[in-house]
């Protein structure tokens, strides 16, 4: 992509941005013009952040339809949609900073489980060498899908509701699909010290969800192949993939030995070079007061006619 390109697609989102905000400024200029308690400020300051945070997740949007929707949904980090935007000052006083993330490229947690709510064997065996990749014991695995599985039956090594609400403190399993990642930190032990080694390869998404091979994190591409390849080298990783589709599903394929366990491991974690989910992380900070905002926006629909960019979730990242 050429900088002049890129310098005309940053300065077209800003433009939207400016756009999109005129009410925000609006209603903001009129708190300031009159008496202003702290709290009032604290208020308005935080309304502002999630009215930024509506503009920032429009413009991504567009980013995303504008152009996936021509590329057969073939998804890598070298694309437009990738580029950070900002830091920029959309409204006087208002830092604004923004990433896309394809959340395709790790792993998803509810893939552990077939449609009809039984156990994926393959997609269980993936998550123990994901788990043992970065140093948590795979123990963890087992347990995770009988927190989700709806039955009350525990699997080998797992634990069901008599074995949590032995625990201290005790705890009743979800039984359902998850909604975030971060609810693996539901299991009783699991803790935040793993959490944070394992949160950026897993998300929670529905089961329509792939894996996609141009964008998997060094973890999950050695959990697929069996072998420490790219563990050994993130920075080699993130450089080819931050120009293009790598190492691409030939080459999963050919990194892992067993035919019959590579197409095994195709099935169950849906492996392509597509995506659809993304994840939006924003940054605002107005004054003193500072908002990490986390949205997931899930592309519907092919063809830029009829495609449509839809907000799944929004949370204040921790
Ligand atoms: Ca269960």
């Amino acid at each position: 992509m050429s900088g002049r390109r890129a310098i005309r697609g940053v300065a077209l989102l800003t433009a939207l941005i400016l756009l999109a905000l005129m009410a925000a400024i609006a209603a903001a200029l009129s708190v300031s013009t009159g008496f202003m308690l702290h709290r009032q400020q604290a208020v308005s300051a935080q309304d502002q952040a999630w009215q930024l945070l509506g503009a920032t997740e429009a413009l991504s949007s567009w980013a995303i339809k504008d152009e996936l929707t021509d590329s057969g949904l073939r998804v890598h980090q070298g694309q437009r949609w990738h580029q950070p935007l900002g830091p920029i000052e959309p409204v006087t006083g208002a830092i604004l900073e923004a990433q896309l993330e394809d959340l395709q490229g790790r792993f998803n947690l509810n893939a552990l489980l077939s449609p009809d709510g039984s156990v994926d064997p393959t997609a269980l065996q993936f998550f123990e060498r994901l788990l043992q990749a970065v140093g948590i014991e795979p123990e963890w695995a087992p347990r995770l899908v009988d927190w989700i599985d709806a039955d009350d039956r525990p699997l080998p090594g797992g634990g069901e509701e008599a074995f949590h609400a032995s625990a201290s403190p005790a705890a009743r399993p979800g039984n359902q699909w998850l909604v975030s990642p971060s609810e693996i930190l539901s299991l009783p032990g699991f803790g935040m010290e793993r959490y944070q080694r394992l949160a950026p390869h897993i998300t929670a998404l529905p089961l329509d969800a792939g894996l996609n091979a141009c964008t998997a994190t060094a973890a999950v591409l050695d959990s697929l192949s069996g072998d420490q390849q790219w563990l050994n080298q993130p920075e080699r990783l993130q450089q080819a993939q931050a120009e293009q589709c790598f190492p691409g599903e030939e080459a999963v394929r050919n990194s892992v030995r067993d035919p019959n366990t590579y197409l095994a491991l195709k099935r169950s974690l849906k492996l392509g070079e597509t995506s659809r989910y993304f994840g939006l992380k924003t940054w605002v900070q107005i004054g003193s007061a500072e908002f990490a905002l986390y949205s997931v926006l899930r592309l519907d629909g092919d063809g830029a006619a009829r495609a449509q960019v839809r907000v799944l979730t929004r949370e204040s990242m921790q």
